[in-house]
């Protein structure tokens, strides 16, 4: 073996070289990699030994892609087209040896190879889209020349991998194999035996030449796949540099593909896209949890409460293949709950996204009971009844009577008290909170809220099972509304506002659809229900006043045809109601409140500012510890747009300074000290600072 660096090696063996690259954690191709890689394939194709090439990786992984680190930074040669390229023109049949991830620069470099093998349980594909690039080292070039450019541009729009299997049937890949180097060797051997052709992919013209004559089903399918992404520069890119494959000659394609590349990767979207994906993988980690705390293995799971929320979380766990038994009140309730599971699962195998095979397995790993017994032999236990501070208090002590020792004890609350929950059992430092999102089956978003008292070893097994149930959990502090929800209701509070003002609902959604949410915020009200916001505020003794109204009218949204807009005959399209109008005039005379014409740039302003100015105090507060975890919160669990990094990120880009001034004057036109500037947010206009730089390193130092 010959070690061509620290990260890249080569083994020559009956003639076939094998370079390996062993760069952990993911074998990401920085600077190291490249170099080798680029040393390595020039040293096999020189030695006259050698007659056929393999490339592969140790560790976990194929090659997932380029150095995300490196961006924004000078690139330091030899670049990764370099590297491509010589592989790509060596005279010697290179097989590249998938398994784990084939992603971005890592499908690109094996699209330079003349044949790709992988193991079954591999993944490829070029998920640069979601960084807010496009691929870069000719992935927009080569791959609609192996499986056309329609499918090749839904593909690179969507960045999503696809299995090893479907890439077969693509042409991605050329085998599947049992072990991918030795299935690699033998398949370069079998390549020299029986003297296969080396096309090159770059030299493909089949898969383009319907769309050279014929360029309407291209422009079909680019059309389609970027339906969603209004506004978004990437998915754009992808299709412009897709058509260049079939439009311009190879290298010339590759020269615009380069220049699109340089561009994104240095604009305000992929910086931000860039932040969400390092900063959802720094949200799980606890910057006070001492080495050595090992969460708790979880092989069971109880879910108390089998409602939509319930019912989700069971789904989550029967999901991650873990048995889980959901524990109600009544059999009526459980049936009903274990129905509704089914029906939800029902129309994944209906949309073709389940198989029914899989959707028999995970239904059966959900059990249901009324015997509240079965909690005495469960790892994890997560309560998910209605949203009551007297009645959770009540279960938690009866879980603590029945969960063995060291059961985590989890609470679903979206708003309530976790110390007060943890304090109704002798064992507070099992309980913490984690909040779900709905439908909980569905989003990404985890808060894990700490009370004073949640045990380091709690919060390592909360953190695990999020990441066990596919979810992004971030660890927050306790506090009401914890960091989503309490930053929400900064909004919401802005929102009544501006429709006793002037404001119509349709106003208000349009600047909030156009920064890039997928709903705004009273079409999200109204699928969500109207009444649950209502009942809230009348156990809190609060008031909104046309909401208010509306509710007190039975316009709960879309589950009653009205809420802040109409929906008829069923439909899901909001649709703007008159009568609502009048309503907020009403209310506005009644109030006192001087209707006039509020601008896009106010509305805007007071739907996103005082959220940030909110985050700012959960920051002072340290009920978040970095100014990145909000923005994950944001990004996964509101819909705050990726592309535009979340409320810190983006309170970055516009300037504390500005915020400031803008937060005062809404103060005092609106009278609300709420929306005073928050002390963090002053400092940070005063001394130029960024909520970006706020972390961990900081409040260790303070
Ligand atoms: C590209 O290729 C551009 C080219 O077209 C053109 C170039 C000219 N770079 O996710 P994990 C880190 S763009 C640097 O927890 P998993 C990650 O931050 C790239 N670092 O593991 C984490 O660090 P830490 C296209 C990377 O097993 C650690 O590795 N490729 C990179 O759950 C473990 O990551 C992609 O977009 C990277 N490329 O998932 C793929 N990737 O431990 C991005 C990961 O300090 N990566 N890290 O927190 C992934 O999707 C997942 O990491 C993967 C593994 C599925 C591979």
């Amino acid at each position: 073996m010959v070690q061509i660096n620290a990260v890249i090696d080569l083994t020559v063996t009956e003639a076939i070289a094998v370079i390996t690259a062993d760069s952990p954690p993911v074998n990401a191709l920085g600077h190291a990699v490249r170099e080798g890689l680029l040393a390595a394939v020039k040293q096999a194709v020189a030695d006259p030994q050698v007659k056929g090439i393999v490339l592969g990786c140790k560790g976990r992984t194929f090659f997932a892609g380029a150095d995300i680190t490196e961006f924004g930074k000078p690139l330091k040669a030899p670049g990764l087209t370099e590297v491509i390229e010589a592989y790509e023109a060596s005279p010697k049949p290179v097989v590249a040896a998938i398994f784990g991830t084939a992603l971005g620069g890592g499908l690109e470099i094996a699209l330079g190879c003349h044949f790709r093998v992988a193991s079954a349980d591999a993944r490829v594909g070029l998920p640069e889209v979601k960084l807010g690039i496009l691929p870069g080292a000719g992935g927009t070039q080569r791959l609609p020349r192996l499986i056309g450019p329609e499918r090749a541009v839904a593909a690179i729009v969507a960045g999503a991998p696809m299995p090893a299997k479907a890439a077969l049937a693509d042409g991605i890949i050329d085998e599947i194999v049992a072990e991918p180097i030795a299935g690699a060797v033998a398949f370069v051997k079998r390549v020299l035996a029986e003297g296969l052709p080396l096309v090159k992919v770059r030299d493909r013209e089949d898969k383009i030449a319907t769309a050279r004559e014929n360029p309407a089903a291209f422009e079909a399918a680019a059309k389609a796949a970027t339906k969603k992404f209004a506004g978004v520069e990437a998915p754009a890119a992808c299709v412009e540099s897709v058509r260049n494959s079939f439009t311009l000659p190879f290298d010339e394609g590759m020269e615009a593909e380069r220049k699109l590349f340089m561009k994104l990767v240095v604009g305000d979207q992929s910086r931000a896209q860039r932040h969400i994906f390092f900063s959802e993988r720094e949200a799980a980690k606890v910057p006070d949890m001492p080495a050595g705390v090992k969460p708790a293995v979880i092989k069971k799971a109880v879910v108390i409460g089998g409602g939509t929320m319930g019912g989700g979380i069971a789904m989550c766990f029967a999901n991650a293949g873990v048995p889980v038994t959901i524990v109600e009140t009544s059999e009526e309730f459980l049936a009903k709950g274990l129905e509704r599971i089914k029906k939800t699962y029902a129309v994944s195998v209906e949309r073709g996204a389940l198989a029914q095979a899989a959707m028999d397995k995970r239904f059966a790993l959900i059990a249901g009971t009324t015997d509240w017994n079965v909690i005495g032999d469960t790892d994890i236990v997560i309560e998910a009844v209605f949203e009551e501070l007297g009645l959770k208090k009540e279960i938690f002590g009866k879980l603590d009577k029945l969960a063995k020792p060291g059961t985590l004890l989890a609470s679903n609350t979206s708003t309530l008290d976790v110390d007060a929950i943890a304090q109704s059992t002798s064992r507070p430092g099992d309980v913490v909170g984690m909040h779900f999102f709905s439908p909980a089956n569905v989003m990404k978003l985890l808060e894990i809220v700490r009370s004073k008292h949640s045990s380091m070893e709690s919060i390592a097994t909360a953190v695990a099972a999020g990441k066990l149930l596919g979810k992004i959990p971030v660890v927050v502090g306790n506090c009401d509304g914890f960091v989503g929800n309490r930053m929400l209701a900064r909004r919401s509070t802005e929102c009544e506002r501006l429709l006793l003002e002037g404001a119509t609902p349709q106003d208000v959604d349009a600047v909030v659809l156009k920064f890039g949410f997928p709903m705004g915020p009273y079409a999200m009200g109204d699928l969500a229900g109207l009444d649950v916001g209502w009942r809230i505020r009348q156990a809190r003794g609060t008031v909104a006043p046309v909401t208010d109204a509306l509710c007190e009218a039975g316009r709960f949204g879309q589950k009653t045809g009205r809420g802040y807009y109409i929906y008829e005959n069923g439909s899901r399209v909001p649709v703007p109601d008159p009568e609502v109008l009048k309503l907020a005039e009403q209310k506005a005379e009644a109030a006192g409140v001087k209707r006039r014409n509020i601008s896009e740039q106010e509305i805007f302003e007071r739907m996103f500012y005082p959220m940030i100015n909110e985050a700012a105090r959960i920051l002072e507060e340290g009920i978040a510890v970095r100014a990145s975890d909000i923005d994950v919160v944001w990004a996964y669990g509101y819909g705050w747009p990726v592309w535009q990094g979340g409320p810190c990120f983006y309170a970055d880009l516009v300037g504390a300074k500005a915020i400031v001034a803008a937060l005062e004057h809404y103060a005092e036109l609106t009278g609300d000290a709420g929306l005073k500037p928050a002390k963090l947010l002053k400092e940070l206009a005063a001394s130029g600072g960024k909520f970006g730089d706020i972390g961990v390193a900081q409040k260790a130092a303070a």
